[in-house]
């Protein structure tokens, strides 16, 4: 197959064609497969009975090492995707072939202005182009037999606190794109782009800015009626950094809002309120981007408890009667279930452990335990953490089943009051006192303990299956690391998912059992897609380590470059090779410097390096400090202080810190390592 017949094909992805996706069994055309986001398929040529013969059909090595969490798009044997640093590539879905690649060269200064490294959700197709959004802000449409550039667009301040990392969603000939960056200092937003020219049709504003400047839309003079205070001055949050649906019958968006900033209420709206609309779902109309309803997950959010999770639309029997809904499981450990046409609360229940509320009112509304607002001088140890109950991984629905299969966390974090907040600057790099986080890192080690929360160090994950309507879980697999790879539920009754630990797994959908698994050797972030060209199932999956988690830490000894696996039935290809560990040894450098150098040291690390940087178990997606060579170490002041790894996503620190507060890290770091060489 030539490139001509690929543009013909492409440039016939109409509005009818996303709409009808479900029956094109074939093709993997939109984010979630289709608008309801199931994911979903009908293809069954791979079954239990048939994975005997399931084989590699062929890989592709990316030649980069940051996170993947990209969910390939396929159209006509042709596969679209994202990778590290806003990349897109497509190649040839039955052999991996490149096609083109193309780099939007987002500057590396970026990665010190994300929240969780350098990711990147997917793209989205339509009309013989390929769109995509990149970490510094830009909407970029591709002519997608060959990669060239259409149009870009900026679509968010160049103020340095806002990113891209989700996929477009293409409703009624527009792109619909939002932003990141409520750990900084954004106000949340989703923009309509026509999808031809790139003109701007409508946004939608998720927070209340300053109401001396006259609201952009008549409900946030209502929602300003539940923030107290200069909320606007820090931005306020709310951020559409990954779910956006359609549900193109009712003609309406629904979008899922994030977190505030600062994180601390107590902080960002004193004196209380619900501070509409953050972790909430919002309706939309799709033509006007008009308010329709919302649903507010987690009022006056304190906790990062983003409503941002995937969203899927189904249609449920509820006693008795045929319903449509929507149905997430935010952060804050709640599956919902809500009339996706008017927004009433059907039903919810904890799918996690959590401790924050005693439970959820007669309309889904949580009622807190006492204590999680941490207004106590001491830190509260409360799950789900600010990682989620769920995150953004995608879960999956299958209509047969009737199950949703959640990958899910088991973590929480003792989440601590400080008032004398640093705030979000061009100057100051992530991490607590650069971020809107307000929390306070010198009271970690001295938290209020619940004895059924997850202690520090035993964070865990569960992939569970859930009965959306009677709230029960019918199987789950426990998992030794809490960030596990998305899912896909197909006809033939499996369900797939990578993980922590490099192994693809293929599932009896009903009762859990591993029936099938391939050793990808890095961790997975990405959900995996199925489709079918001339005839023959693929299922493929990006595998890269990453993400908020993965650049702190890994379960496997040996990160791999990204890598895109596919397989199919009599699939003969032979696996990329593994390599032996190559765990750098922890330093042997030593320090005499004192305790409290020491202490300064690690309040220093805290506040400015952990939000990327780990000491000890060997790093993720960046390096472990303790664990750099001696030459790291000679460098070490050209490293904080000067950007000698400037263009590798290493902050020029020079801003920020002092000669003594570089060596009162160094001391700390090194103090650490003598500890963990001595097993303390
Ligand atoms: N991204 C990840 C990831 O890639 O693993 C995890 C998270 C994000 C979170 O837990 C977040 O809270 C989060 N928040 C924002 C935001 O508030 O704007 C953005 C993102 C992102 O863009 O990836 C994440």
């Amino acid at each position: 197959k030539g490139s001509v017949e690929h543009v013909q094909k492409v440039s016939a992805i109409t509005d009818s064609d996303l709409v009808t996706a479900d029956s094109n069994a074939a093709d993997w055309l939109s984010y979630g497969r289709t608008y309801s986001e199931d994911r979903y398929s009908p293809l069954k040529q791979i079954t239990r009975e048939s994975l005997d013969s399931l084989g590699l059909a062929w890989s592709l090595e990316l030649g980069t090492k940051r996170g993947i969490q990209s969910t390939p798009v396929v159209v006509d044997g042709i596969m679209y995707f994202t990778g590290p640093w806003s990349v897109v590539w497509a190649v040839d879905a039955r052999n991996g072939a490149v096609l083109w690649k193309y780099d939007p060269e987002v500057p590396t200064a970026m990665a010190s202005k994300l929240c969780c490294g350098v990711i990147n959700r997917g793209v989205a197709i339509y009309q013989g182009a390929v769109f995509f959004g990149t970490l510094d802000g830009r909407l970029i449409s591709l002519e997608a037999s060959s990669g060239r550039i259409n149009w870009s667009v900026q679509t968010v301040p160049e103020d340095g606190f806002y990113s891209i990392t989700g996929a477009p969603r293409i409703v009624n000939g527009r792109v619909l794109i939002g932003n990141g960056g409520a750990e900084f200092k954004a106000r949340g937003f989703v923009t309509a782009y026509a999808a031809d020219t790139g003109e701007q049709v409508w946004r939608f504003y998720t927070v209340p800015g300053n109401p001396a400047d006259g609201f952009e839309q008549p409900e946030l003079a209502l929602a300003a009626k539940t923030w107290n205070g200069e909320w606007w001055k820090q931005g306020g949050g709310g951020t559409v950094w990954d779910a956006i649906n359609y549900d193109p019958e009712l003609n309406l968006v629904y979008i899922g809002v994030g977190n505030g900033s600062h994180w601390n209420r107590e902080i960002r709206s004193p004196g209380g309120g619900d501070n509409l609309y953050l972790s909430s779902i919002v309706a939309l109309d799709a033509d006007t981007g008009e308010y329709r309803w919302h649903f507010q997950t987690t009022p006056g959010d304190s906790w990062d408890y983003t409503a941002t999770q995937p969203i899927i639309l189904a249609d449920l029997e509820i006693d008795g009667e045929p319903r449509k809904v929507l149905m997430q499981a935010p952060k804050n450990g709640f599956f919902y279930v809500i009339d996706r046409v008017t927004g009433e609360f059907i039903s919810g229940d904890n799918y996690v452990y959590q401790n924050w509320t005693t439970g959820l009112d007669a309309n889904g509304r949580p009622i807190e335990a006492e204590g999680a607002r941490y207004l106590s001088g001491k830190a509260h140890w409360l799950t789900p953490g600010p990682l989620g109950g769920h995150n953004w991984f995608p879960m999956a629905f299958n209509r047969d089943t009737g199950l949703v299969y959640i990958p899910t966390g088991h973590q929480s974090m003792a989440y601590s009051y400080r008032a004398d907040v640093g705030y979000a600057s061009h100057e100051v790099p992530f991490g607590p006192l650069g971020g809107n986080m307000s929390l306070d890192g010198k009271l970690y080690n001295e938290p209020v303990f619940d004895p059924k929360a997850p202690p520090p160090g035993q964070r865990s994950g569960r992939l569970i299956a859930y009965d959306p309507i009677k709230h029960e879980e019918v199987w789950g697999i426990d998992q030794p690391f809490f960030y596990n790879g998305g899912v896909l539920t197909t006809a033939a009754g499996l369900v797939m998912q990578g993980d922590a630990e490099g192994i693809f797994s293929i599932r009896d959908a009903s009762t859990g059992e591993a029936v099938w698994q391939y050793d990808v050797r890095s961790g997975v972030l990405a959900p995996p897609i199925t489709y079918a060209v001339d005839g023959e199932q693929y299922i493929s999956l990006l595998v890269g380590w990453g993400g908020s988690q993965g650049l702190l830490a890994k379960a496997v000894d040996k990160l791999y470059p990204g890598t895109l696996y596919t397989w199919k039935l009599g699939g003969s290809a032979v696996a990329p090779a593994k390599q032996a560990s190559d765990m750098a040894a922890l330093t042997e450098l030593t320090t005499d410097a004192d305790l409290i150098a020491v202490g300064r040291g690690f309040n220093h690390f805290i506040n400015v390096c952990s939000g990327c940087h780990e000491l000890g178990a060997g790093g993720g997606a960046v390096p472990d400090i303790a664990r750099s060579s001696d030459a790291v170490f000679s460098i070490y002041e050209d490293i904080v202080l000067k950007g000698a790894l400037a263009s590798q996503g290493m902050p020029n620190l020079g801003a920020v810190l002092n000669q003594q507060e570089l060596a009162d890290i160094k001391a700390y770091v090194l103090y650490h390592a003598a500890r963990l060489r001595a097993g303390v």
